[in-house]
């Protein structure tokens, strides 16, 4: 047997400021959470952390919108982002705050790390501030005219009229686009710099090592920033909800109204979310993230959207590597597209699209996970359609599993006492099944070994398709009429082929695999994705595995069709096609 390998998963964690859409959804936690469930079910040892990304201004902002507190904002909303997570079956064994102390000491520890090795440096910089918010303003919150194109509109960090990038200090009338007041100046202000141009080496040795193994859409943004020459940024700002700058542990002088930039200490919220974990189940943290403490056999898989990955293959490395200490680096990085709302972007501030709350009103979590992942934006942008929603649900899940499902079980309750039937004997139907799963159930389990979930849904559902073939031509209900032994070969066989639905159905939509496999009586030591246990013995006796005799139950049903009036209410309430 294969030795188990210690797999650890993160997604990128999900901004504060609010319930995520499902293009996040799509774009990151949820293929993180197929490819954990994978890999326990294959029999690896998992450890799938997640967090709320909780500071910076969006945060501030939002929760002043709320009329709260920050503090009480994220509260809030870090439980309400939980709660919907867990709607969505996410199973994450660790949900953690960025806010929290494990992150505050780590990313106050990097820091100084870094300082120690000569990688920080203070630096005055000039930005605007604005008198009437009482802010520095980050650039995006600065408009005003582009000197460039004279567009009376154009954000501080670009021109959306002309594409210029800016410098905010470069706009002519500039104005806070927080409260449109024009009482605005430049000021002068200090802050950390971490010099990433000294690492720019080491950053190449690391992408360069792990290049071949990264998809090309994680590798051509990684060379992108590498080739554009890193240039040293500054890691802190001048805000107050985030994390405090020290210097030998104490507030470091200078820097008592600033904090570090949301973006140096999101990532390290990574371990600080471990840290966590450990501290809440009595478990250690060391093994999972330094090298030195048992971590070098951990396989590091890391899931964002494409927009995330310049900070994952070279931000976050240099914060690592200019360590110098034995941390664990990311192995595997597996980026994606957008899945876009029709022809145009899900957006958040536009709230234009499902969000994750409102899709759990409509239906449960299974339903939109088999769509986001079957129709992943992997190789390109792929678009939500309520349309293409609807045929994907009531083919794949509703006529292709559920009726093979609901068939085969309901015959078994009619005709065989709902026991598995014994008696009768494998003929050339049950033949090119067991050929069918040989050829490819290994296939679907090298998908998900590769991360190619498209595939892998395709392939789920070319299995659960070729049980309902089998089914049709075994034809146990004709058979009964004549021979009711080989009635009992077909309905056992079916029986059996419906067990291998659900325990492939495991990764994707989890609550549906439950829901079959406890009505087959499988028990949770059985429902194994391995390979070399699934086929053990060889293909024909998966075809016999249940014991004869043991009751199944028909199970719950399992789908319900989506109608042409929920697509016509959910199109008028939501928008779409336009
Ligand atoms: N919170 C994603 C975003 O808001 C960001 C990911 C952090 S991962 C360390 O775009
Ligand atoms: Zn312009």
């Amino acid at each position: 047997m294969a030795p188990m390998a210690r797999i650890l998963i993160t997604s990128a964690l999900p901004y504060i400021n609010g319930v995520k859409h499902l293009g996040n959804l799509a774009g990151s936690m949820l293929p993180a959470d197929v490819y954990a469930r994978y890999n326990r079910a294959a029999g690896n040892e998992v450890l799938f952390i997640c967090a709320t990304d909780e500071h910076g201004t969006p945060a501030e902002l939002a929760a002043i919108d709320a009329g709260q507190t920050t503090a009480q904002y994220c509260d809030e909303q870090h439980e309400i982002q939980k709660r919907v997570g867990a709607g969505f079956s996410l199973s994450f064994d660790w949900f953690g705050r960025s806010s929290r102390e494990p992150n505050r000491k780590l990313t106050q520890h990097f820091c100084e790390a870094l300082e120690a090795n000569g990688l920080i440096e203070e630096r005055t910089s000039r930005q605007v501030y604005s008198i009437d918010d009482k802010r520095f303003l980050p650039d995006r919150y600065v408009e005003g005219t582009c000197p460039n194109c004279g567009y009376e509109k154009a954000r501080g960090d670009q021109c959306d009229n002309c594409g210029t990038l800016l410098d905010p200090v470069d706009l002519k009338n500039p104005y806070s686009s927080v409260s449109g007041s024009r009482n605005v100046e430049i000021r002068d202000t200090r802050h950390l710099y971490l010099l990433q141009s000294k690492l720019q080496d080491d950053v190449r040795a690391f992408v360069d090592a792990r290049a071949d193994s990264w998809p090309n859409l994680t590798t051509s943004i990684a060379y992108k920033w590498l080739d554009e020459g890193l240039i040293d940024r500054s890691i802190t700002r001048d805000l107050s909800w985030g994390i405090p700058v020290t210097q030998n542990g104490k507030p470091r002088p200078g820097f008592e109204e600033k904090v570090f930039y949301v973006w140096f200490d999101a990532p390290i919220e990574y371990i600080g979310s471990t840290v966590e974990w450990a501290d809440a189940n009595g478990k250690t943290w060391e093994n999972w993230w330094r090298t030195d403490k048992g971590a070098d056999d951990v396989t590091y898989v890391q899931f964002m959207g494409k927009d995330n990955v310049a900070f994952h293959t070279v931000s976050f490395p240099v914060t690592i590597l200019g360590s110098k200490e034995p941390w664990k680096l990311v192995d595997k990085l597996k980026a994606f597209n957008w899945l876009n709302w029709y022809g145009g972007k899900f957006s958040t501030s536009q709230k234009r699209g499902v969000f994750m709350d409102q899709a759990l009103e409509l239906l449960p979590g299974d339903y939109w996970r088999w769509y986001l992942i079957a129709n992943s934006p992997e190789s390109s942008d792929t678009a939500f359609t309520w349309d293409h929603f609807k045929s994907s649900i009531n083919s794949d899940l509703n006529d292709v599993l559920g009726n093979f499902v609901n068939r085969v079980t309901k015959y078994n309750a009619a005709k065989f006492d709902g026991k598995v039937p014994d008696g009768g004997q494998p003929g050339e139907h049950e033949a090119w099944i067991a050929k069918e799963l040989e050829t490819r159930l290994p296939v679907l389990m090298a998908n998900y070994e590769a991360m190619e979930f498209r595939k892998a849904a395709a392939e789920t559902r070319a299995i659960w398709a070729s049980c309902n073939k089998y089914i049709n031509d075994a034809a146990p209900w004709t058979a009964y009429k004549t021979n009711v032994e080989q009635a009992a070969a077909g309905t056992r066989t079916g029986l059996n082929l419906a067990a291998i639905c659900g325990i492939i159905a495991q990764p994707i939509i989890p609550e549906t695999a439950d829901k079959i496999l406890d009505a087959l009586g499988i028990p949770k030591d059985k429902r194994s994705l391995d390979i070399a246990k699934l086929g053990a013995g060889g293909y024909p006796a998966l075809l016999d595995a249940l014991p004869r005799g043991l009751p199944i139950s028909v199970p719950p049903q399992l789908f319900s069709k989506i109608e042409d009036a929920q697509v016509a209410e959910w199109t008028a309430r939501f928008g779409g096609g336009q």
